[in-house]
């Protein structure tokens, strides 16, 4: 069993979802940002067999698509007097960046609450 992790464009994020939904598999999304443009992503988590790893890898493809974005450099340190005028820097992000990871256990816990299914005792 392997863990897909996606880091995804938040306009992605719902269609991934929707298609990983209808392909039965089970999803997690987390909000996130990136650490270099400092911008909302998503990060989607999923724990498939191994041999559906390249299926959620299609999924991903079709729906996950790149982008141009422009940043402000950071200032570079000046001298007194010195004039900078800052240019945005284009960069390519998404469609996503993927890892998957080895899952050494996966469990999923099933048990009832004590006194009911979810009912609190003042209801
Ligand atoms: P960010 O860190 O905000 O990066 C957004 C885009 O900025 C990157 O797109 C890349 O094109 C560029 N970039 C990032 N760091 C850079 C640097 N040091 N110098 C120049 N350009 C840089 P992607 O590579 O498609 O990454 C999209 C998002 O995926 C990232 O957002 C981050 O949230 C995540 N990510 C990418 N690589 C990762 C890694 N090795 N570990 C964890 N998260 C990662």
């Amino acid at each position: 069993m392997k863990l897909v992790v996606a880091v995804v464009q938040g306009k992605d994020a719902e269609g991934l979802m929707t298609a990983l939904r209808q392909g039965s598999y089970r999803a997690t999304q987390i909000n996130s940002s990136g650490g270099f443009l400092r911008e909302n992503n998503v990060t989607i988590i999923t724990g498939v067999n191994d041999a559906q790893v390249p299926d959620v890898f299609r999924l991903i493809r079709e729906n996950c698509y790149t982008r141009t974005q422009y940043v402000n450099p950071l200032l570079p340190i000046m001298e007194p007097g010195e004039f900078y005028m800052p240019s945005p820097v284009e960069v390519q992000v998404g469609g996503a960046t993927v890892f998957v990871l080895p899952i050494v256990r996966y469990e999923r816990i099933m048990a009832a609450a004590a006194g009911g299914i979810g009912v609190s005792a003042g209801d």
